[in-house]
């Protein structure tokens, strides 16, 4: 027997935050959500699919219209429990006073449980505590959710204490900013609100998160596909007599340039995909150091190791060791960037992203019998400011609430930004070891890394995504 698909109204009174908790939970940028009350007027079912099977659905609901009169009409109701909502739906159902208070209690008929959401940022009302009223005397299993839409707390004890006469459980859930960590809790609490639902429960929570590894399986996937097409990229064309030498280089510098910025653009596109951002673009905010151009000197300066990591990881990487030397050696009172600007040739002087590639250090250029050879890269950076622009993409896209509409970004921290603000800085030594081994396989192998390699660095990616999945550095 095909076992039931559990189903959870999401109801409220009008413009609390019902299609945004929704949206949120179902991981679905489709629902329609609006500042205006009344957005919602019919039922909608969104169901949550995982490999093509169905596992959960939640229905948006029209918020509540006639609280009072409604509570009124079933605490006069002399029929038994289970009829209540049946015969409430029949007696009212042609008034248009009840449209959305009929609608909305449509899917209790068919056994769905109840999520009640409310704006925790406001006191309660009379109204509050009659559709509370109305949801106990349906007798479905039921749980509140407050959904904060402003900062303020004050009156989150009071709801809190509230909610305990009527649910059998309550959790704040911020439908804008609520992670991958939070939805999952909330699952887990909704399992307190009926015995039966639990086991069911407990095998969504489990695809949930199977899923969750297998998107990060291929976000690794994705990433190592980059690296590759970045750092082992060579070219290799005729220089006839009487060419320009530098023309040609500067065509070749600009060929790659431009192939790396579509690759990662791709592998990012790819990302929103896989989390289910379909519609919405998530924008960056205006601060975010991934709104840089890949070899701006800004990212070159936040990002990617800092400067005694970079002379250890050309110590190993043996590939690198020219731009190790060249790190030491360069003096660099600017710091990382003009460390950059010592390794590209450009020798301390003012950083232009078109001369980041075009020396021969960071490409490496080779001149032989009249045929210019571009690549594999040298400059093992690359390789962790690309890990970090694509990490911080991730954190970005998880952390996007599919609730979430606006763009309103808060302000960045603060006006001293630390040195480094990727991931890779932070790691330990043996973390950078993979890395540079990874690139230096690249370098050796001339398109792809072997499989050994290619697989502790996947599993390194595969931790650092689940770091940031449960509640890392955003
Ligand atoms: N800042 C903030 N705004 C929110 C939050 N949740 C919802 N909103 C906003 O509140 C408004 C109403 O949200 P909806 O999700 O459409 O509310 P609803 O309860 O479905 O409304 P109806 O369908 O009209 O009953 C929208 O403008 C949302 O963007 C939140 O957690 N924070
Ligand atoms: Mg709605």
């Amino acid at each position: 027997m095909r076992q039931r698909i559990p189903e959870f109204a999401v109801v409220g009174h009008p413009n609390e935050g019902k299609s945004s908790v929704l949206s949120t939970l179902a991981e679905d940028d489709s629902v329609r959500i609006s500042p205006m009350p009344g957005e919602t007027r019919e039922c909608q079912t969104f169901p949550v699919s995982i490999d093509g099977r169905e596992i959960i659905r939640f229905t948006d609901t029209p918020g509540f219209q006639n609280p009072r009169k409604s509570l009124q009409w079933m605490q006069e109701y002399r029929g038994s429990d289970e009829t209540l909502i049946r015969d409430f739906i029949d007696a009212h159902k042609e008034d248009p006073d009840f449209h959305d208070d009929c609608r909305l209690l449509q899917p209790l008929l068919r056994g769905a449980g109840i999520i009640f959401v409310v704006d925790g940022s406001r006191p309660l009302r009379n109204m509050d505590k009659a559709e509370m009223e109305i949801l106990r005397l349906t007798g479905c299993p039921r749980m509140a959710i407050i959904n904060c839409k402003e900062e303020e707390t004050a009156w989150l004890a009071r709801w809190q204490s509230e909610f305990r006469k009527h649910f059998n459980s309550i959790r704040v859930f911020n439908s804008c900013q609520a992670t991958y960590r939070e939805r999952i809790e909330l699952l887990e609490s909704l399992k307190g609100i009926d015995q039966e639902l639990q086991p069911v429960l407990d095998q969504v929570i489990a695809a949930f998160q199977q899923d969750w590894q297998a998107r990060s399986r291929q976000v690794a996937e994705l990433l190592l596909d980059l690296f590759e097409h970045a750092l082992a990229y060579s070219r290799s064309v005729a220089l006839p007599p009487g060419a320009d030498e530098e023309t040609l280089k500067d065509r070749l510098h600009r060929d790659y340039v431009e192939l790396l910025r579509k690759e990662e653009k791709k592998c990012q596109k790819r990302m929103r995909a896989l989390y289910k951002h379909n519609i919405f673009n998530c924008e960056l905010s205006p601060q975010s150091i991934l709104q840089e151009d890949l070899f701006s000197k800004k990212t070159w300066e936040f990002l990617g190791l800092n400067r005694s990591q970079l002379v250890m990881a050309g110590a190993l990487s043996g590939a690198a060791l020219g731009a190790g030397v060249d790190v030491a050696a360069a003096g660099l009172s600017f710091g990382i960037f003009s460390t950059i600007g010592g390794l590209l040739g450009a020798a301390g002087t003012a950083f232009k992203g078109r001369d980041l590639l075009s020396g021969t250090r960071l490409l490496g250029m080779r001149l032989d019998e009249q045929r210019l050879t571009v690549g594999p890269v040298k400059n093992v950076q690359l390789l962790f400011v690309l890990l970090d622009r694509q990490f911080l993409f991730y954190s970005h896209i998880i952390n996007w609430a599919h609730g979430r509409r606006d763009y309103d970004q808060p302000p960045p921290a603060g006006e001293n930004l630390p040195a480094k603000i990727g991931y890779t800085a932070d790691w330990d030594r043996s973390r950078r070891k993979i890395c540079e081994r990874f690139f230096a396989c690249l370098q050796n192998n001339g398109d792809s890394a072997d499989s050994e390699m290619r697989e502790s660095m996947a599993q390194l990616i595969r931790q650092t995504l689940q770091e940031i999945s449960l509640g890392g550095r955003t």
